[in-house]
């Protein structure tokens, strides 16, 4: 006989309620959100999703950076279910395997392409991005002690970084707020500043040659530190977390040359940008650069069910195994066959539906021409994409580049305005950006920016209503 099944359907207020009393959130003030209760997400379906009270929204976000094919897809629902009912969980510790990780291991492999002969040819999984990039530094202070420089153990990351939320995720990222609360960084991490041309520029100062001061921050640091004690610098090819902080062209040629010059490792957090984001498998693709290992997670199931993992390149895998012992590092779900069978099969999806490629070629240019239209607008001190991801600066004054004071919380207001308005669209700082699923059509990108010009118009209102903006 079945087990009994709870048919009693909760009301929106019934839910907050044990919402409040039992789920303490991620990154949210208990306190606030018991006072508001919190926005109960009931279904979804292709780039909307639906609330509690039949609320339909735009979900620019793809949940969090991650359903890169959309909701409700079939196959992926399906590959899950085929291998529950086949191999549900088997560990990958003692000489043991399965086929959807071996599979989806050497399909990753075959993925990312090799730069200047260097392959990636292994990958270590997991099941988050933090826990990869804890990883990382595992796996880097290995491969130095492996190579006999111990001593080599600083790793260099940059300040709004966002790596994860583990201790070692946490001092990986340049998040002053989760720095404060967690007694971090933990030793031998350090940061340096962010490429962010809007506001580190020096007047006059062109793109290009910004990006290369920028990337020279990063040579300071390394002889400050000494070159002989660097192990890794680690960054997102374009900041995610932090605002969508898209590097000037000179950024990543000039951040290669230095690293090799040190021989540093360079670890390429991908966890946003891959999967077809920046339109391509991988984003070092796009920028040209030659990393040594790339964190994944995310939309490698299109957030499906939490998978993520680290790709290998040669330089580190080939001591970590031709010098060998045993490397003392692991998750219960590394290689977790249902994890990973999902991961197949939305690779067969993206591969099918050519989703890196309709974001290269198509919805991504039309994306940068729509964010380009929105530049009109009074608030809009810049606006800009890369691939399928984008960000608006809201400003005081565009002419003079004069940001709102932080305690006005414009880009919360606006925030509001989008989720009352049926959009979904994050606010950091001031900064108002989007990452919405690959699958997007033109028209549903011309309905997106319809709404948030409905937002910006109503933002403009009420600054202008506070009497913070000049009437036109
Ligand atoms: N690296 C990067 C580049 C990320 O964006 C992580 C690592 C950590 O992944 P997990 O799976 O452990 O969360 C991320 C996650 C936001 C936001 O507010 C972004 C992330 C997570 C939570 C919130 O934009 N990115």
């Amino acid at each position: 006989m079945n087990a009994p099944i709870d048919t009693k359907s909760l009301s929106t207020a019934e839910l907050q309620s044990l919402d409040s009393a039992h789920f303490l959130h991620p990154f949210t003030d208990h306190k606030d959100l018991a006072a508001k209760g919190a926005r109960v997400i009931t279904h979804a379906k292709d780039i909307y999703v639906w609330d509690s009270e039949g609320q339909k929204i735009l979900d620019a976000m793809s949940g969090l950076w991650c359903v890169n094919a959309g909701y409700g897809r079939q196959e992926l629902a399906d590959a899950a279910h085929a291998q529950m009912m086949k191999l549900p969980f088997y560990n990958s510790f003692f000489q043991t395997t399965n086929e959807p990780a071996v599979r989806l291991a050497a399909r990753l492999a075959e993925l990312a392409p090799a730069v200047d002969g260097r392959r990636f040819q292994y990958v270590f999984f997991s099941s988050s991005g933090s826990e990869s990039n804890d990883t990382n530094v595992r796996m880097v202070r290995r491969y130095w002690d492996l190579m006999g420089q111990p001593q080599r153990k600083v790793i260099i990351s940059r300040h709004n970084a966002y790596h994860g939320s583990t201790m070692a995720g946490a001092s990986l990222g340049g998040m002053s707020g989760m720095h404060a609360q967690g007694d971090l960084p933990i030793p031998n991490i350090t940061h340096i500043q962010q490429p962010y041309f809007y506001e580190l520029a020096e007047p006059g100062e062109s793109k290009e040659a910004f990006g290369l001061r920028a990337a020279r921050w990063l040579e300071e640091k390394v002889l400050e530190i000494g070159p002989d004690k660097v192990a890794a610098f680690i960054a997102e090819p374009v900041q995610g977390a932090g605002g969508v902080i898209i590097p000037p062209e000179t950024y990543w040629p000039e951040i290669q040359r230095i690293v090799d010059k040190y021989g540093i490792l360079l670890i390429s957090d991908e966890v946003i940008c891959a999967f077809g984001r920046l339109g391509h498998w991988f984003a070092y693709e796009k920028f040209g650069y030659k990393p040594d290992l790339i964190t994944f997670a995310k939309a490698v199931t299109s957030g499906y069910v939490p998978l993520g993992g680290v790709l290998v390149g040669d330089r580190v895998a080939q001591v970590l195994i031709d010098k060998g012992g045993e490397f003392n590092h692991g998750y219960t779900y590394s290689g977790h066959p249902v994890a990973c069978a999902v991961a197949l099969a939305n690779i067969d999806l993206m591969e099918r539906e050519n989703l890196p490629g309709r974001v290269r070629d198509d919805i991504g240019p039309y994306l940068a021409q729509t964010f380009e239209s929105l530049k009109d607008h009074p608030l809009v001190g810049d606006a800009e994409t890369c691939g399928f991801v984008g960000g608006l600066v809201l400003v005081r004054d565009k002419a003079a580049r004069q940001p709102f004071p932080e305690d006005w919380a414009v880009g919360m207001m606006c925030r509001a305005h989008c989720f009352g308005n049926g959009l979904i669209m994050r606010a950091v700082g001031d900064r108002m950006i989007i990452a919405p699923p690959l699958t997007m059509t033109r028209e549903q990108i011309d309905e997106m920016a319809t709404l948030i010009r409905h937002a910006l118009d109503l933002t403009l209102q009420e600054l202008q209503f506070q009497g913070k903006f000049p009437a036109r």
